[in-house]
């Protein structure tokens, strides 16, 4: 008895009804044999940055009893999106244009459980001796005019590959889940849209961000009373304050 077990046999059919050979020019397959070894080397510094991450949160939780990180969330930028910041700012779309002007092929995105958890991973992270900061943005203590609250650094961190060492850069947001709540349906609804006479909504947002930013600080509070209570400052220390 003859079965054919193999649900995509019309697929299979078609691929060998397909057309004769397209010619490719050979530059054109250099440079997209060099944009996937790229976005390799950008996977990697994601690897390499979780990792770090991830200690910081092992240790904190067994010295602090709590994570300070909820959650980690990395993506290698899409090849679509690259192609449009590059075009945005003017830029030639090259292999070399990605490595020379963007900064946030690889992003990463820490959600922290309490505001000051993000001051203490990023202090913690920036002090590592192979971990070069090359801009910070904190939109925590500026937020932007939308009411968009989160701590942007830009570290370079080495990658070693059969070749060499190679520095890597990487996007590392950090927010509180309040934070990331806003940020994530902010994206989903408006972000980048170009939305007409928006002014009530965006108001809107702005008024919600500004509940969650008091909602992270009163939470932040509540934390503060739980932990002086299980650890009471001993007589000595009282006195001396
Ligand atoms: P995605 O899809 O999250 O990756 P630019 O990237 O050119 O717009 P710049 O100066 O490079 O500007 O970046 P900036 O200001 O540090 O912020 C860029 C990233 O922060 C965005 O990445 C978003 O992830 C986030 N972000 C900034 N502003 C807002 C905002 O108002 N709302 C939300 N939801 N996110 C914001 P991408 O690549 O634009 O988008």
């Amino acid at each position: 008895m003859n079965i054919n077990m193999n649900p995509n046999g019309e697929l299979v059919q078609s691929a060998v009804n397909a057309p004769g050979v397209i010619e490719i020019p050979d530059s054109f397959i250099a440079e997209a044999k060099q944009f996937r070894e790229l976005m390799m080397m950008y996977t990697c510094a994601i690897r390499e940055t979780k990792t770090k991450l991830e200690v910081l949160n092992d240790e904190l939780a067994v010295r602090n009893q709590r994570n300070p990180i909820q959650m980690i969330k990395s993506r290698v930028k899409k090849p679509s999106s690259i192609t449009e910041k590059l075009q945005r700012r003017g830029l030639p779309v090259s292999v070399k244009s990605v490595k020379d002007n963007l900064d946030d092929v690889a992003g990463i995105r820490v959600i922290c459980s309490f505001l000051d958890d993000i001051y203490t991973v990023a202090n913690m992270l920036a002090r590592q001796d192979d971990v070069d900061v090359l801009m910070v943005k904190d939109y925590i203590r500026s937020p932007k005019a939308n009411g968009y609250r989160s701590y942007h650094m830009i570290i370079q961190v080495p990658i070693y590959f059969s070749n060499g060492k190679t520095k890597m850069r990487v996007e590392v947001q950090l927010r509180t889940l309040a934070m990331d709540f806003w940020a994530s349906l902010d994206h989903q609804m408006k972000y980048k849209k170009n939305l007409d006479d928006a002014d009530e909504i965006i108001e809107e947002l702005t008024a919600c961000a500004e509940m969650i930013a008091a909602a992270d600080l009163r939470m932040q509070r509540i934390r503060e009373k739980i932990d002086e209570r299980e650890n009471p400052p001993s007589p000595f220390q009282r006195d001396r304050d």
